[in-house]
C-alpha cells in the first residue's frame, strides 16, 4: 500500500433519518463522503477498472443507504455505509462522513457530519516451510525463525501468531531433505492478492530461489486461507497464482498439525464443506510430523 486514495466527496441524497417525528415524516438531504485507501498501482498500470474500485457502485451504496431503512442515528448510516465499502474487494480501509446539513439543531449552524474510520480485518492462515540452507549456509530452521519473525513486520498484517517447528519428510517431488514446518495465524486489512505480493517479499529477502515444482527450497510462504470458512466469509480463488484455499493443505499433515498446535479450533473449507482442521489429522497420521526442540 502506497498511501493512494480514492475520495468521492458530496455525494447527495433524501432521506428520513432522525430521532424527531417530522424529521422521520418528511426527510431531509443527507451528504456523503468516502474516502477509500486501497493499492491504485495494479489499476494505475494496467488501466483495468477490474483492478480498483468503481466509484459509480460506491455513490450508488451511499445513495442506497441514505434511501433505505430510517435510522435514528447518523452514526448507524455512517456505519452502514463504511460496511458495504469494505464489502467491496481491494479496499483496505475506509473513512466515510455523514453530513446532515438541515439536522434540526435549534440555532443557526454550519454543518453538522459524523466521521467513522473502518479498516478490514480478516483472518489469514500461512504455511511456512524450508529445507535448504540459505546461500550464507543458514539453517532452514534459521530461515523459518527469520520468516516468522518478518511476518510481525509485513505492513498491513497484524496480530500474528507463530506454531511451534515441525519437522517433516518431504511430501512429493524429487528426493530432497527433510523440512521445517509452521504456520502463521494472523488478521489483515490487505486483499489476497497484496498479502500474497508481501509473502513473496519475504521469500525473496531471504534468499528464495525458485525452481523445481514441489522442489527443495530455502523458504517457502504459502497463503493457506483467507477469510473465516466457519461465517462463509472466506474468499475462494481459481486464479492459478492465487489458489484459495490452498487445494493440497487439508492432506498435508505438515500444515494440518503445526495450523493446529497454533489454533485448535481452527477450521478449513474443502468444496462446499467447513472441516475442523481437528477432523482432517486421522487421515494423515502416516505422514511423518513431529515438534521440534529449537526456541523461536
Ligand atoms: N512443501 C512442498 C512440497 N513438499 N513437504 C513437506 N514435508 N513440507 C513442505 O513444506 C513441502 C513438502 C511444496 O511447497
Ligand atoms: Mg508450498
Ligand atoms: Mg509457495
Amino acid at each position: 500500500m502506497r498511501g493512494d486514495l480514492i475520495r468521492l466527496t458530496g455525494v447527495r441524497a433524501y432521506g428520513h433519518h432522525g430521532v424527531l417525528e417530522h424529521e422521520r415524516r418528511d426527510g431531509q438531504d443527507f451528504v456523503v463522503d468516502v474516502v477509500m485507501a486501497l493499492d491504485l498501482h495494479p489499476a494505475g498500470t494496467t488501466d483495468e477498472l477490474r483492478r480498483t474500485v468503481n466509484y459509480a457502485e460506491v455513490a450508488a451504496d451511499v445513495v442506497a443507504v441514505v434511501t433505505g431503512e430510517p435510522r435514528d442515528l447518523i452514526e448507524t448510516v455512517a456505519e452502514e455505509i463504511a460496511a458495504r465499502v469494505l464489502a467491496r474487494p481491494l479496499v483496505e480501509s475506509v473513512e466515510v462522513v455523514v453530513h446532515k446539513p438541515s439536522a434540526p439543531v435549534g440555532v443557526p449552524f454550519g454543518d453538522v457530519e459524523v466521521v467513522v474510520r473502518r479498516e478490514r480485518d480478516v483472518p489469514v492462515v500461512i504455511a511456512l516451510g524450508a529445507n535448504l540452507e540459505g546461500a550464507d549456509g543458514t539453517s532452514p530452521t534459521r530461515t523459518l525463525q527469520d520468516a516468522a519473525r518478518r511476518l510481525h513486520r509485513v505492513r498491513g498484517l497484524r496480530a500474528v501468531r507463530v506454531s511451534a517447528l515441525h519437522g517433516s519428510a518431504p511430501v512429493g517431488g524429487p528426493a530432497q531433505p527433510d523440512y521445517v514446518n509452521a504456520v502463521a495465524v494472523a488478521r489483515t486489512r490487505l486483499p489476497p492478492a497484496s498479502l500474497l505480493a508481501s509473502l513473496h517479499r519475504v521469500e525473496d529477502d531471504l534468499g528464495r530461489t525458485r525452481d523445481v515444482r514441489w522442489g527443495p527450497r530455502t523458504l517457502d510462504l504459502d497463503l493457506v486461507q483467507y477469510g473465516d470458512p466457519a461465517s462463509g466469509t472466506d474468499v475462494t480463488s481459481d486464479a492459478a497464482d492465487l489458489l484459495l484455499p490452498h487445494p493440497r493443505a487439508h492432506e498435508r499433515a505438515f500444515v494440518l498439525v503445526p495450523w493446529l498446535d497454533v489454533d485448535p479450533r481452527a477450521s478449513l473449507r474443502l468444496g462446499e464443506d467447513v472441516v475442523p482442521v481437528r477432523d482432517l489429522i486421522p487421515s494423515v497420521v502416516d505422514q511423518s510430523v513431529h515438534p521440534l526442540e529449537v526456541r523461536q
